[in-house]
């Protein structure tokens, strides 16, 4: 669509002052744009936010000569504590630039390949861990999991440092302290005018100071031993020249992108995870396929042992990944600005450097996806669904330059645990769980345990 317009476009303005974002304003934001659709404004306190969620509309925002990234309210939050980190970084600050072109090897194909060993070494934690819950009948509580999982990999593998998760009778501290920086940041959005707000943000100060002890740990147990590789994140963070002017990045953004790394190269994978766990408990017929498949690559070995290459042909597992992301995409939204003034949709006037914010989980919903988009089907992503849709229909991942830069290390990660667990355990429901999502900027199944037993030759 071209950028002209008469600008006449009514967009549906919803004040929830009233009530507030609550906790869980994905949710409701989602509840908004089903009765007042693909576009509307909320309006909270004083601060707009203008949602859009249909194909149509979302294309346009992934023209990267239209739009950019923007760094909305929620991410100036976040960079209370991830400042210039790769994540929240502005468009134009040049240490985007420079950690992003000095990063990428790090996410090149072969570094999966490196990666996949220390990747492999923390599922089998995971495995031995429930292998133990499983002699005793008790439940695993799937997202905590799912959690000490993702963090050992990023640690081992992004920054050779071990917090392990699975020694300890509680999640390592920098979890709970991140959830709450996390949680805080989701939170300072919607405060009321004239509330004292003193003790949360000193709270939130000590937390962030936590998380900052813990990345001086991760460079010091580093650069105490004399390590100088560089074959890892850590090691081209701490030592790699930038590919054309030769400058290494500077101390105190080596530490922004240490937590940034940390936080996002763990949590949203782990929800993932836990989604897909859900919908195969209770999707028998996608978990019978999810089973064969892994059966064909590794029969009944006892402890099988992926290759690089395996993962690659768990084709269907990798489907359920991809279907889970599409119903809870875990990092919910995006934002993008507008690079002039412009109409969206040749209707919806938009400023320079307006926000507008995509609701990834309705985008996920369009009509695109079928008369039937709450169901849950991995066939819709077999390569020829794929191939016959538009690119823009599935965002989990963002969009553009700014997309991702983890996205083939969580996918290698998760459909290799995902692999592995299918392969191995029956899942028994024992609470008939009901799906419940708790947000903490992030989504994850609230509550979810399951029990489980081995699975015999029969099943
Ligand atoms: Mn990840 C950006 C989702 C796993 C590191 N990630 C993004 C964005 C989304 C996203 C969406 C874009 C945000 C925006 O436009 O404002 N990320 C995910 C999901 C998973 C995920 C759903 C897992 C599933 N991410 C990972 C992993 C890592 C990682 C794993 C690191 C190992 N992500 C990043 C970084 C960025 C990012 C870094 C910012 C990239 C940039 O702006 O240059």
């Amino acid at each position: 669509t071209e950028p002209s317009g008469t600008g006449d476009g009514a967009v549906p303005v919803v004040d929830i002052s009233a009530v507030g974002a609550g906790a869980t304003p994905v949710q409701q934001a989602m509840r908004l744009a089903r009765r007042h659709g693909p576009v509307f404004r909320r309006r909270l306190n004083g601060l707009d936010t203008l949602f859009v969620s249909s194909l149509d509309l979302v294309t346009e925002l992934a023209d990267e000569e239209r739009f950019s990234k923007y760094v909305g309210p929620a991410l100036e939050n976040v960079r209370e504590f991830a400042a210039d980190g790769l994540f929240t970084a502005y468009n134009d600050e040049p240490n985007w630039g420079k950690a992003h072109d000095i990063l990428m090897p790090a996410f090149a194909l072969g570094s999966m390949r490196a990666y996949h060993p220390a990747m492999l070494r923390v599922a089998r934690r995971l495995i031995s861990s429930w292998d133990a819950r499983l002699g005793r009948g008790t439940p695993v509580d799937v997202p905590e999991d799912m959690t000490r999982m993702t963090l050992d990999t990023i640690g081992l593998a992004g920054f050779g440092y071990d917090f392990e998760s699975f020694a300890r009778e509680e999640p390592h501290p920098f979890v709970g302290a991140m959830v709450r920086c996390l949680d805080w940041s989701m939170n300072a959005l919607g405060r009321a005018p004239g509330g004292d707000h003193s003790a949360e943000d000193e709270a939130f100060r000590s937390d962030a100071a936590f998380l900052a002890t813990v990345v001086d740990d991760v460079i010091s147990a580093r650069t105490a031993a004399g390590d100088d590789r560089t074959d890892d994140l850590l090691g081209l963070m701490l030592g790699a020249p930038h590919p054309v002017d030769g400058t290494t990045l500077d101390l105190a953004n080596i530490r922004n992108q240490v937590i940034t790394f940390l936080i996002a190269g763990h949590e949203t994978t782990s929800g993932a995870l836990s989604f897909a766990l859900h919908h195969l408990l209770k999707d028998p017929v996608a978990l019978r396929l999810a089973q064969r498949e892994t059966d064909e690559l590794w029969g009944d070995t006892e402890d099988p042992e992926p290759t690089f290459e395996d993962v690659g042909r768990l084709r269907w597992t990798r489907q359920v990944l991809s279907e889970a992301l599409r119903l809870w995409p875990t990092a919910a939204a995006f934002s993008r600005q507008a690079r002039e003034d412009t109409f969206l949709g040749g209707r919806y006037p938009l400023r320079a450097g307006q926000g507008v914010t995509v609701l990834t989980p309705l985008l996920h919903r369009d009509a695109v996806w079928g008369d039937n988009p709450e169901l849950f089907d991995p066939t819709r992503f077999a390569p020829e669904a794929e191939a016959a849709r538009s690119p823009h229909a599935y965002k989990p991942f963002g969009t553009g330059e700014r997309a991702c830069i983890g996205r083939q290390f969580a996918l290698h990660e998760a459909t290799m645990l995902l692999g592995l667990l299918v392969h191995r355990y029956r899942f028994i429901d024992h609470t008939g769980y009901r799906l419940r999502i708790k947000e903490t900027l992030t989504l994850k199944p609230d509550g979810f345990t399951l029990t489980l037993a081995r699975r015999t030759p029969a099943d």
